[in-house]
């Protein structure tokens, strides 16, 4: 039994040392015909892998996707040459769900793209870096990028896409779709991404979809997301499934810009909220919900009524987006860790992770800085069933337009927070507070403040605090 499965991995090893060989090397920077990067890919598709490519050649233009149909391991090697793809198309894709590791390349989109400039009209919007995983795929599907440079794409970045539903899967809570058993794991080490997902509605800088069973994975090291449309970063775990994140020394600045409030505010009606007591307003005596603007999707309707059928209130908003949002829902935790981290000028929240069904949020934040954002700095919410733990050490919050810190708990479960050399300052929600923490249904809730400087307040809800 045992020698039976010594050869079996032998015999792997053997299959896998000879795929090695079959090492293909682009000296073509053409498009297409012999020797370039496109033929090596086409072949590799048609072959077992895992396959490797080593890129020698100067700088390379394409005309469509470079695209991998293969299900084995695609290695791509360059020496830091730019590919620029001519047209509003993924530039490298994996459309059966293969790992794919990329290193030391430049991805870049023709540019040009923002609300009155899109591209998503009458075309599909391309992306930098696409992996598509398979309906039947189980296992772990592996994207690994290194000192790679993703800009100007019309969609996402770097999407990896484990759900039926394609661009149309939506996030958070109220995202659908269904996916494979697999789970997902992202790596990026010295990865830029810039000015990518301005040529259509919520196309972030690296996107996960993850459904049905399974998790996310993401290590993200000296990386930095910035001038995104969308979120910098946008993790969305739904079904059973956790999210497991580590960040270290990355920045997210000047994301979630697409829906640009300068440009869409004088498409909003002239009241823009209101209030009404029951048996006063009828649903079509208010406005309408907007057309006529560079993009509709980006201006929120939410309207609530009375059972009398008569509105209570109404809001219209701009649908700006986060520096990094992570949303987990069903079963499973949120656990992250933020080290030595800048998250700067998001036109919304600059951490936005939310936890709904069971599960927990395990937080440890680390000498890392959110300021000026549009609204909070950090901000954690936890529905249903599970805790939030957090440890935040020699970090800061200020002026952001809502709130430093949040720490939200509610349902079943307790609130643990703990910081150490924290500073907060002129984070304004209008009512001034650094530091948010709450308690809210059954469960005990802490928080624990030691050498720290609260100076514009702490807002709490059903905890007890120790100060020293
Ligand atoms: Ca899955
Ligand atoms: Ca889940
Ligand atoms: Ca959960
Ligand atoms: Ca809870």
């Amino acid at each position: 039994m045992y020698k039976s499965i010594s050869m079996g991995v032998a015999a792997l090893l053997l299959a896998s040392t000879s795929s090695f060989a079959d090492t293909y090397n682009v000296t073509s920077s053409s498009d297409s015909g012999n020797d370039t990067l496109r033929a090596a890919i086409l072949d590799a598709s048609s072959k077992k892998g895992p396959h490797t490519i080593n890129v020698h050649t100067s700088d390379i233009v394409i005309n469509k996707p470079l695209s991998y149909s293969g299900s084995d391991l695609l290695n791509i090697y360059g020496e830091g040459q730019t590919i620029t793809s001519n047209g509003n198309f993924n530039i490298i894709e994996s459309t059966n769900g293969a790992d794919l590791a990329i290193s030391s390349l430049n991805l870049i989109g023709p540019g040009g793209f923002d609300i009155n400039n899109r591209g998503d009209i009458n075309e599909d919007a391309g992306k930098g870096v696409f992996v598509d995983v398979r309906d039947d795929q189980e296992g772990i599907v592996n994207l690994i990028l290194t000192d790679v440079k993703v800009a100007n794409v019309a969609n996402h970045g770097i999407h990896i896409s484990d759900c039926n539903l394609a661009d149309d899967c939506g996030g958070g809570g109220g995202g659908a779709g269904e996916g494979s058993p697999a789970s997902i794991s992202v790596t990026l080490n010295y990865v830029t991404v810039d000015n990518v997902g301005q040529g259509k509605m919520d196309a972030d800088g690296l996107r996960v979809d993850e459904r049905s069973i399974g998790s996310i994975h993401a290590t993200i090291n000296n990386s930095s997301f910035k001038n995104v449309g969308a979120d910098g970063v946008e993790l969305d775990e739904g079904q059973s499934g956790s999210v497991l994140v580590s960040v270290i020394d990355s920045s997210f600045i000047d994301n979630g810009t697409y829906c640009l409030p300068s440009i869409l505010e004088s498409f909003m009606p002239a009241e823009d909220e209101g209030e009404f007591d029951d048996y006063k307003i009828k649903e079509n005596e208010i406005p309408a919900a907007v057309v006529g603007s560079p993009d509709d999707t980006c201006i929120e309707r939410e309207v609530s009524l009375y059972d009398s059928g008569y509105v209570e209130e109404y809001e219209f908003g701009i649908d700006t987006d986060d520096g990094f949002d992570i949303d987990e829902a069903g079963p499973g935790d949120l656990t992250a860790s933020i080290i030595d981290t800048m998250i700067s000028g998001n036109f919304d929240e600059g951490l936005d992770f939310d936890e709904e069904g069971a599960g927990s949020i395990n937080m440890i934040i680390v000498n890392s800085n959110s300021m000026n954002n549009s609204d909070d700095g950090y901000k954690h919410s936890e529905s249903d069933d599970g805790d939030v733990n957090a440890y935040v050490l020699d970090s800061r919050a200020y002026e952001n337009g809502g709130k430093g810190f949040v720490f939200e708990e509610e349902d079943e479960g307790n609130v643990a927070v703990t910081v150490v050399d924290v500073m907060t300052t002129a984070n304004d929600d209008s009512d001034d507070t650094g530091l948010e923490v709450v308690q809210d249904d059954d469960g005990n809730g802490s928080l624990t403040i030691l050498s720290s400087d609260i100076s514009d307040g702490i807002d709490d809800d059903g905890v007890t605090i120790t100060q020293k």
